[in-house]
């Protein structure tokens, strides 16, 4: 049986990942952090009673940031593969915090690659490197693809281009079987909710269910080439499964602006949506409802902007190539765009039933939130 040890094993893709290393009869490790509150929400459902003969996923305390840590769970599982999925990994926050960004998202990979080195095991574990086409930042070449010069624009994409180099040094120095995923954005119902399509997928759930009025955005113009993570986490898994390591990019080949998504997005509700007003003062309104179930009204202001979810610097286009990918992993995405929102918008609104009927019931849910 092969063993796989995943690091984020708690975050969206963690959770994908481990679903599908389960469904292949992996023995699947994931590191967790401490947290005061329970935070394996996502991979509660795999999760079976630790105890039993069957069980197949195991959870470790652990931390990027903690080198001996790192050194004795890789030494005790003698992973086949491992996944490094575990990183700070919202760009805007990056910029709050740049140096434990550098710390994890960067050093942390030097820290898993040393590791493995040091244990003695380049030769038998497999290691995949979460690279991001936050890498390429600045537009240099679009489509962007393996060979596109990087030009990150955050703290977060600085921290990343430090992995994803230490992860090439590591393969040419030492004969490693390291790769970097250059994955573009891709979202699911499990998304994190401060990303923007999460963010938008629930907001539009609660105001469809009327629990809230309007949602307040950053810049609504940039373009972003979404996927679907499980698509993705099924690219990581073939990376790994080649005769020689190598970095591929990840990526649907369409871009769309965030304008567009929330267009689509309020479609799902059966809203149209318009726009009047410029900068920061422009005003997103319902044009025409077409579901009379949902608490939208005709004239409602539904988007607003709000500059503090603006970045010092910003990555306005993304779009990528995944010839590469499609010619040597045999890997093409099975979602598109269309039916991404519509799993998300269907999944948050099912989601928020439940506050609705709550508060419905004399429960003021939103009064306890405050
Ligand atoms: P998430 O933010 O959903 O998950 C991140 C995971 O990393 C969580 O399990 C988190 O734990 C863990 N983590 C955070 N800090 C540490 C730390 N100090 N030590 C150990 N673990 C830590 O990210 P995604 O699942 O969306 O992304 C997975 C990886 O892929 C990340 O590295 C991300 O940067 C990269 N990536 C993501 C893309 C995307 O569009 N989703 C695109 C390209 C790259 P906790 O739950 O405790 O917070
Ligand atoms: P991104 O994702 O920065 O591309 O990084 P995010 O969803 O945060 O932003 C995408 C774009 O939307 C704009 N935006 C907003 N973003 C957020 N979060 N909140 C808002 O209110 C908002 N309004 C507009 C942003 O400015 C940006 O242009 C994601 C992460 O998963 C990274 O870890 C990963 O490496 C990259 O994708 C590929």
């Amino acid at each position: 049986m092969k063993k796989a040890l995943i690091t984020g094993i708690t975050g969206q893709d963690g959770a994908y990942l481990s679903e599908l290393l389960l469904e292949k009869g992996y023995e699947v490790h994931g590191i967790k952090r401490r947290a005061s509150s329970f935070n394996t929400d996502r991979i509660d459902h795999l999760y079976q009673d630790p105890h039993s003969s069957e069980t197949r996923l195991f959870l470790h305390y652990g931390d990027l940031t903690d080198s001996m840590n790192l050194t004795r769970l890789i030494q005790e599982i003698q992973p086949d593969e491992i996944y490094n999925l575990g990183a700070m990994s919202h760009v805007r926050v990056s910029f709050e915090t740049p140096e434990y960004v550098a710390d994890v998202d960067g050093i942390g990979t030097l820290r898993l690659l040393e590791a493995v080195r040091l244990l003695g095991l380049n030769q038998k574990t497999k290691i995949y490197q979460a690279s991001t086409s936050e890498l390429y930042g600045l537009v240099q070449e679009v489509p962007q693809k393996e060979t596109t010069p990087f030009y990150p624009r955050s703290p977060y994409g600085v921290a990343k281009l430090y992995a994803y180099w230490i992860t090439v040094n590591y393969r040419e120095a030492y004969n490693m079987y390291a790769c970097n995923g250059i994955l573009f954005n891709h979202e699911s119902p499990l998304r994190g909710e401060t990303f923007v399509t999460r963010k938008i997928s629930r907001a539009i759930a609660k105001m469809a269910l009327g629990l809230q009025d309007q949602v307040f955005m950053g810049n609504i113009d940039s373009k972003r080439d979404w996927g679907h993570a499980k698509d993705y986490v099924r690219g990581m898994w073939l990376m790994l499964q080649q005769d020689k390591p190598e970095d591929f990019v990840l990526a649907t080949g369409v871009t769309t602006t965030i304008r567009d998504f929330l267009r689509m997005a309020f479609s799902e509700v059966g809203v149209e949506i318009a726009f009047k007003g410029e900068g920061v003062n422009e005003i997103g309104y319902v044009k025409t409802v077409s579901n009379a179930g949902y608490a939208f009204k005709a004239g409602q202001e539904v988007i607003r902007i709000d500059p503090k979810y603006f970045r010092p610097t910003e990555v306005d286009l993304l779009v990528g190539d995944p010839t590469k990918a499609n010619e040597k992993l045999g890997w093409k995405p099975e979602y598109d765009l269309k039916a991404l929102v519509q799993e998300m918008m269907e999944s948050d609104l099912k989601l928020f039933e439940k506050d609705k009927y709550l508060l419905e019931g004399g429960h003021d849910i939103l009064k306890q939130a405050e």
